[in-house]
Formats: structure tokens, sequence, C-alpha cells
């Protein structure tokens, strides 16, 4: 070939054009490429376009000689394409498993919560499991209840000073003051008893836990919705022994035999004589804090003997049948229990409150 032939300098064109190739690492930047390196715009498409130029008897040889270096400059950038597209493919798929990878992680990392029961339901359980092994049978009675059974046949009448120690909701029904919210499960009494008069025996031996509503500011030891538990045992020859021996006993099979409890007098108008039953504060055990008001003792409910007006009121003759009758808070219960500060914590749905129990 000689020096002045277009193509005397095509070993180191072809050199340089694959050098230039073997340079690039990146798919992108080759596929823009390829017109210039071996497409319409390459050096060799130009090259291809002199050979018209060369002598007619020299013309086939450099032909051939053209054709060998496009196909080494060629076959260099195909091997290239398929490396570099290998590779990108590879790094796409990365990415890919990497995304799954990050959601199958998470997965594992999100702790898996399985829900129970709550502090006051599973409390609920426990105290009727007490009294299920003391012999009683667990009833249930409405929640939304008449102003007869929420308060005058536990001998309370309208207008009655005792109501105010009930802020009551009521429900409108269109008479006013006739239909409420119970304010405590003592209602729940007068519907066994009734039902016990129905049938021709007036014993009762049954607790009957349930949500009781009051117009009661929230604070460390009152919700407006809460839980109390009624005790009630109707039969012949009930005391004041029995009501006590019954708390007493209750009180060591829940609380464990190192808290204390006292009954004190009280007034109930459906109870006669009536007492408060109070346990030691396991906040401060005994010695005084806010949840107690600094008294030491917490209340936990009412009790007494039944008042010779609400077994008349149900027909049950006072003089062959007597009984007691108890109402506890069962959020109350929780508290003591398990060392509540604040009742409110109850229902405020702090999950890692709440898990202390699970
Ligand atoms: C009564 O509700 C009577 N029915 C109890 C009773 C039953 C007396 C049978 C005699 C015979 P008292 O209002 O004191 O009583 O409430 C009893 C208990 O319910 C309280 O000691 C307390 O433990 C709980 N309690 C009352 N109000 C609330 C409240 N707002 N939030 C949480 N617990 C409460």
């Amino acid at each position: 070939m000689s020096d002045s032939s277009p193509l005397a300098n095509l070993d180191s064109q072809r050199d340089e054009l694959i050098r230039q190739i073997n340079e690039i690492s990146d798919f992108a930047v080759l596929r823009e490429q390829e017109p210039l390196l071996v497409g319409k715009r390459s050096l060799l498409t130009t090259l291809q376009r002199t050979l018209g130029q060369i002598a007619e008897n020299e013309r086939k040889e450099a032909g051939a000689l053209l054709q060998g270096a496009r196909r080494l400059v060629e076959d260099r950038f195909n091997e290239r394409f398929a490396e570099l597209e290998m590779v990108e493919r590879a790094a796409k798929l990365e990415a890919d498993r990497l995304d799954l990878g990050d959601v199958v992680v998470s997965a594992v990392r999100v702790p898996v919560t399985v829900g129970h029961p709550n502090l006051v339901a599973s409390t609920q359980r426990e105290l009727e499991d007490v009294f299920v092994g003391m012999g009683f049978s667990v009833a249930d009675g409405p929640e939304v209840e008449s102003d007869w059974y929420n308060f005058e046949a536990l001998n309370i009448p309208p207008a009655h000073p005792a109501r105010g120690m009930w802020d009551t909701f009521y429900v409108d029904l269109g008479e006013p003051e006739t239909v409420v919210l119970r304010t405590h499960t003592s209602p729940t009494q007068i519907h066994l008893m009734e039902a016990a008069v129905k049938l021709g025996d007036p014993r009762v031996h049954a607790v009957m836990p349930g949500r009781c509503f009051r117009r009661d500011t929230p604070d460390a030891r009152h919700l407006a919705a809460f839980h109390q538990i009624e005790g009630l045992v109707v039969d012949r020859g009930i005391t004041f022994a029995d009501l006590a021996g019954v708390i007493e006993t209750f009180t060591r099979a829940y609380f464990g035999p190192t808290i204390s409890s006292r009954l004190r007098p009280a007034f109930f108008p459906f109870t006669e004589p009536s007492a408060e039953f109070e346990i030691t504060c396991t906040i401060c055990q005994g010695d005084g804090c806010r949840t107690c008001s600094q008294t030491g003792w917490i209340e936990l409910g009412g009790c007494g003997m039944l008042d010779p007006a609400v077994l008349e009121a149900v027909g049950i003759d006072g003089s062959e049948w007597s009984g007691f009758a108890f109402g506890f808070g069962i959020d109350r219960c929780a508290q003591m229990r398990h060392q509540i500060a604040d009742m409110r914590a109850l229902i405020e749905n702090d999950a890692r409150f709440l898990r202390q129990f699970s």
C-alpha cells in the first residue's frame, strides 16, 4: 500500500479504535458511541468511501484490508457490548434484589405484636374465678337502665338526696330523666331477684360484673366509664358475719395475705347496715401518696345487708329471707393489684403500658 493511499495508516487507526472501545466501561456510553466506532459516522465507513480514489489494481486488496480491519473492530465492539450489557444487567438485578431484600428485612424487623386481653378484661375474669371458687355463679345485666332499676327499686325515690351520690348520664328518649346509663351494677341485683322470684325460689348466690357510667371527672382513681363487680346472696339466715367472711376471703384470694383490709361504717340506701370496704394502698404501702389522697387506704367498694325495702320491692318476704350485697370497682382492683398510680393509664391505649400486662 503506497504512503499516499487513504489506507496508509489503517493498522494504527484500527488499533486506536479498538483501544477506544476497550476504554469504555459504561454500557450506555458504548451504545451512544456506536455510530462513531462502527456505524455510519465511523472512520471505517469514511475510509470505505475513499476506496474509489485508490488505483483500480490496488482497490481489491485495499477493500480486503479494510474489510479485515472492520471485522476486528466490529468483533471487539460486539464483545465489549456483550460484556458491558452483562455488567449492566447484573447491576440491575442486584438493585432489584436489594429492594426485595429491604422488604424482607423490614418485614422481619417489624416486631410482630400479638394482641392480648386488656388488663381490665383479664382482671374481671380473675375476679370471676375467685368468686366462682367460692360458690358464686356469674350473671350479667343491661348497661342502659330505667330509673326504676337504677334508683327506685334500690330504695332511692325521685328527689331523694342520695341520688346526689351518683352523677348520672341520662338517655334522652323524650321523657326527661327516665332512662339512665347505669351508675353502678346494683340494678342487676334487682333483675336477678325478680328472675329468682319468678322461678319460685328467691335464693341467689351470684356476682355480676359490668360497665358503669358516671359524670365523674377522670382523675388518678376515677373514670367516667368504669367497671364494677356486684355480689348478691339471698338465702335463709344470712348475717353480716357471712358478708364479712366473703369479703375477707376474697381479699386474701385476690390480693394475697400481705394486704390488709377494713370495713368502715357507710351509708347506701339499699343496704342496712352498710359499710365501705378499703385495702392498704399498694402504691405507697400505706404511707400516703397522691393516688390514695395521702390516707394510705384505697376504697374498693361498698357492701351491706339487703335493706327490707329492696326485698319488698321485688316481692321477697324479708321475714323469711335475708341477704347481703357488695359492689367493687374492677378498674380499682386492677389498679391496686398492679400498682398503677393513675387509673387513666387503663384507657389511654399507650402500647408501652399495655404490653407490661401481656
Ligand atoms: C356503689 O356504686 C354501690 N352500688 C356499691 C354497693 C353495692 C354498696 C352493693 C352496697 C351494696 P360506690 O359509688 O362507692 O358504690 O362505688 C363502688 C366502687 O366502684 C368504688 O369504691 C370504686 O372502687 C368504684 N368506682 C366508683 N366510681 C368510680 C369511678 N368513677 N371510676 C372508677 N371506679 C369507680
